[in-house]
């Protein structure tokens, strides 16, 4: 009589086990990775939001003062860009645009203190001195345009958002989607 085989039992894994355990791992790495990424993005944009009403309200307080919205060119159309050095410096380096820098001119008003270039805590001054641009969250400059008369009675101040892309004279464009305004 033929004895039955006897069946040897791996003390390891399996391929079949190890196999399953690895994608176990890959898919909940990929989970987490998304979750981590979801909330960086809605935590730059939080952030992106801050700040463009710190700007803006620092753009109220110069009018109120002086007349005018900060900038020395009106742009009522156009994507704002090259702007953000003319905000920093009415707002922070030389508000009475006599030349002199805040800490040579202890005199002049500062608007927002946050654009010190020396205590970056908002992290959104890319140089120093008086030629600054105020960048977002995605490394990208604030777009700012000021109107003159019935088009743009006031000022447009955005981000771009993650996509650095921006088309605010087509408000249809696909572009605008993740812009951060007002
Ligand atoms: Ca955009």
């Amino acid at each position: 009589m033929k004895s039955a085989p006897i069946r040897r039992r791996s003390h390891g894994f399996t391929l079949i086990e190890m196999l399953t355990v690895i994608t176990i791992i890959v898919i909940l790495a990929g989970v987490t990775m998304l979750g981590y990424k979801h909330a960086k993005i809605a935590r730059d944009r939080n952030k992106a939001t801050i700040q463009v009403k710190l700007l803006a309200n620092a753009c109220e307080e110069f009018k109120a003062d002086n007349g005018y919205y900060p900038g020395i060119n009106d742009n009522t159309v156009g994507d704002g860009k090259n702007m953000s050095k003319e905000l920093y410096g009415d707002l922070y380096w030389d508000s009475d645009r006599d030349g002199s820098g805040p800490k040579s001119d202890p005199d002049q008003k500062i608007y927002l203190s946050e654009l010190d270039p020396d205590n970056n805590r908002q992290g959104w001054t890319d140089g120093r001195a008086q030629s600054v641009r105020i960048l977002d969250p995605w490394g990208n400059e604030y777009r700012y345009r000021k109107g003159s008369g019935a088009n743009n009675p006031d000022f447009d101040l955005w981000s771009c958002g993650p996509d650095g892309k921006t088309n605010p004279d087509n408000p249809k464009d696909k572009d605008n989607n993740d812009d951060i305004k007002l």
